[in-house]
């Protein structure tokens, strides 16, 4: 029997998106199967089954009539809700271990950071200047965690077992041992209020753009040892107003940052953000999409499928995650 083609469309840009070494990968696990890394003139677009993508370009997708499923290799998938064009198939995103252990690591290293005053000890050892200052418990900060999804719900546990005080918001009630859950626009409030560092976990949607704005952190608590609030945010660029961040930051608002994503990136060489004292930044690398375990998952869940069984993680499209 004649298997439908993979398509395979990777545009991510950076070391960990090679399309070359996506394809390796994919040629392992899918043996009996042609891997089609496009563009490729040879191939015929009506072969192709299954599409495995990263920022595939708007349009790029309708061009196979013969498509079944969309499998995202990441965890987000705006970039694909931004797509007019895209197939009524079902669209796949990722959720597995690998993932959500690399995005709790980010967590918690980025909260024990800020929780264990890194920026100002780091400077003092520049200066050469012996001046601690009192370190409080854990158990003395409360961490807010914004989507009690599969990443945000392991950092949430992982947090609380190190002795901070975890509170969570998601859009449905949710029940976490040993965390206070929020949810819904309604309870907001009553979650910010109470945040000493606020991590935002968030899949960026009509409903959740820009919702890292001034108005939010002026809610946050600032009646910790900490003083001024923390904001950590590793979901999407479009979740944050990069413009009040730089002001919060500034005038105390805010009194330090981690970012990971940005409205532009690679983060562009004059942004403020890369020089700013209270920001710790990283390249959007919280939780690398590991290619040796998503090719795996991706050839399981069309073996699946295939066999007539159900796919796992599908996208609500009308949630827009
Ligand atoms: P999930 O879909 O599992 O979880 C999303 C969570 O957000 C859910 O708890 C959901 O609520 C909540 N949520 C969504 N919309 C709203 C809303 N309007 N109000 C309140 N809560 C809302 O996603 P993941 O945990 O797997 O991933 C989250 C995001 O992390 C991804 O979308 C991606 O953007 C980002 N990411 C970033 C990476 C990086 O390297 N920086 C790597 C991987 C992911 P409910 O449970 O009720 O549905
Ligand atoms: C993802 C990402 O969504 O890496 O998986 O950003």
């Amino acid at each position: 029997m004649n298997k439908g083609a993979l398509a395979l469309l990777v545009h991510g840009g950076t070391e960990n998106w090679s399309p070359q070494r996506w394809k390796a990968r994919f040629d392992e696990v899918c043996p009996d199967r042609s891997v089609l890394l496009l563009p490729d003139a040879s191939s015929d677009p009506a072969e192709v089954h299954y599409a495995a993508v990263w920022k595939p370009h708007p349009g790029e997708l309708a061009a196979f009539p013969n498509l079944r499923v969309i499998f995202n290799l990441g965890a987000g998938v705006d970039a694909l809700m931004a797509d007019r064009s895209l197939p009524d198939v079902p669209l796949v995103r990722v959720a597995v271990t690998d993932l959500t252990a690399r995005m709790t690591e980010y967590v918690v290293l980025h909260v024990l950071m800020h929780h264990r005053q890194e920026p100002y000890l780091r400077e003092s050892q520049r200066e050469k200047r012996w001046a601690p200052k009192s370190q409080w418990a854990a158990g003395a900060v409360t961490v807010g965690i914004m989507g009690l999804g599969t990443l945000g719900a392991d950092a949430a546990d992982a947090l609380r077992r190190l002795g901070f005080r975890v509170v969570g918001w998601s859009r449905s009630p949710k029940q976490i041992e040993g965390v206070t859950c929020f949810h819904g626009k309604l309870q907001l409030d009553a979650f910010l209020g109470r945040i000493n560092i606020l991590v935002c976990l968030l899949p960026l949607t009509l409903n959740t753009r820009q919702i890292l704005n001034r108005g939010l952190f002026e809610k946050l608590n600032r009646t910790s040892p900490l003083g001024a609030p923390v904001v950590i945010n590793a979901g999407r660029g479009g979740l944050q107003n990069e413009a009040d961040i730089l002001q919060c930051l500034d005038d105390g608002t805010l009194g330090g940052a981690s970012l990971d994503v940005y409205a532009t990136e690679p983060l562009p060489v004059d942004s403020p953000f890369w020089t700013h004292p209270k920001v710790v930044l990283t390249p959007h690398n919280a939780a690398d999409t590991d290619p040796d375990e998503i090719s795996k998952y991706v050839a399981e869940q069309i073996r699946r499928f295939e066999a007539g069984g159900a796919l796992e993680n599908v996208v609500d499209r009308n949630r827009g995650y």
